[in-house]
């Protein structure tokens, strides 16, 4: 009889959740997702795997240890992917504690329950760290880079990469960290700048009267990738025979501006540029038509100015390169986005009433 391999994904229900849930059943795994408790229906990014046979829904919550050991007690994975966070930067200063509770200690208690079954020797740990640890660490940065975070997002991030370091010394737990930069994709929750930026851009291509594109810092730069390359990242680090740490990215960094400006691109709108500081906008250059300004509420108390990822390692250790360049990844969103938009606007005419097809 042929064993599956199995695996417990926090965070199922987030961007990298579906994705990796995704790639791990069609590697032959038997995939556990945990979700949070909710009253309303959170699981749309994995409608396409929902009903897969290998693939198993539980609820579950960072903040409840004794939760998260049953679950790992019966599901018995072979693999944890710790996702589930409070991924959203400028959030974290406005809820710190909260940030820190599912962040740091979340994965803690995950950590904790492995030890406490008497798991820790076969059970192969992944934790969803962040460049954003690096705060402004002169680029580009990698593993030996010296940590600098400027966010209580960044700070939680680094305490639980510590932890999973000093679990794999003091206990010998296979548990690695992937020091991820920002990868995105059509599944990208919208309050993120790309995928806020790509549903701006649909809307303002689809209807004349569509609300303006305000947006925060445009001069900050990341390393932008495409989520399914770093999902595949993930798996290949719990492969190797010794745990690690990885950095993942692609070693390009692009600004705001630069994504705003390949996204209007992509829709077919040119950019004109004036005004500097909270007074800059941007017009449609061939219609006059204002489509992006600054919103000083979107400022972050502390920024990260430069991301650019040095993945050497990965590259050479794990073989991993990621496949998507970011032309690809802004086009593959605005396409995703326009697609998302034209739907909603067919549903809507059916909804108030243009329904004589159907009469
Ligand atoms: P995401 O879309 O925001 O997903 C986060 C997931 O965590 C959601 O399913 C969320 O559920 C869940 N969650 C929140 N609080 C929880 C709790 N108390 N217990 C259990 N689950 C909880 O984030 P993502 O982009 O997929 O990122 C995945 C992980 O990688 C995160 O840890 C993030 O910090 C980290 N990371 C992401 C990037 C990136 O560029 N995407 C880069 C580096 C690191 P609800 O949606 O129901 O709240
Ligand atoms: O899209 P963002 O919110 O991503 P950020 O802060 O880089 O964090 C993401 O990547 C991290 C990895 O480096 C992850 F750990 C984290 O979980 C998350 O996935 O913002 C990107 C940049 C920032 O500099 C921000 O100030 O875009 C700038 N920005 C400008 N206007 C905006 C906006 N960000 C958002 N979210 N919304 C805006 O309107």
């Amino acid at each position: 009889m042929q064993v599956h391999p199995s695996a417990l994904i926090t965070g199922i229900t987030g961007q990298d959740g579906a994705h990796l849930a995704e790639f791990l059943l069609g590697r032959g795994y038997v995939v556990h997702g945990v979700r949070l408790y909710s009253a309303t229906d959170d699981t749309q990014r994995l409608r396409d795997i929902l009903d897969h046979p290998c693939f198993h829904l539980h609820i579950g919550d960072l903040n409840d240890g004794g939760a998260l050991a049953r679950l790992i007690r019966d599901c018995a994975p072979n693999e944890i992917y710790n996702l589930a966070a409070q991924s959203h930067v400028h959030a974290s200063f406005k809820v710190p504690e909260a940030t820190a509770q599912i962040n740091a200690l979340g994965p803690l208690r995950l950590l904790e329950a492995v030890r406490v079954l008497g798991r820790e020797h076969d059970i192969k740990f992944y934790q969803a760290s962040s460049s954003e640890m690096f705060g402004n660490a002169p680029a580009p940065q990698n593993e030996n880079t010296p940590f600098a975070p400027c966010s209580p997002y960044a700070a939680a991030k680094l305490y639980a990469y510590w932890l999973v370091r000093n679990y794999r010394d003091a206990y010998g737990m296979f548990a690695c960290n992937g020091i991820l930069f920002n990868h995105e994709s059509a599944l990208r929750g919208q309050e993120f700048v790309t995928q806020k930026i790509a549903r701006g851009v649909a809307a303002l291509a689809s209807d004349r009267d569509a609300p303006v594109l305000a947006l925060g810092n445009l001069n900050s730069r990341r390393d932008w990738g495409d989520a399914r390359d770093y999902v595949r990242g993930m798996w290949m680090m719990l492969q190797r025979d010794t745990p690690d740490d990885y950095v993942l990215g692609t070693g390009q960094s692009h600004s705001v501006r630069d994504f705003v400006n390949a996204a209007f691109d992509a829709a077919g709108f040119s950019l004109t540029w004036a005004g500097i500081g909270v007074g800059e906008t941007a017009r449609c250059s061939r219609t006059g038509r204002l489509l992006v300004r600054i919103d000083p509420s979107l400022f972050r108390p502390t920024e990260v100015n430069n991301l650019i990822a040095d993945a050497t390692k990965a590259r050479t250790i794990l073989g991993w390169t990621p496949e998507t360049d970011f032309q690809t990844l802004v086009r593959d969103m605005i396409v995703a986005a326009m697609d998302d938009v034209s739907h909603a606007r067919r549903d809507d005419h059916w909804a108030n009433g243009n329904n004589a097809r159907f009469a």
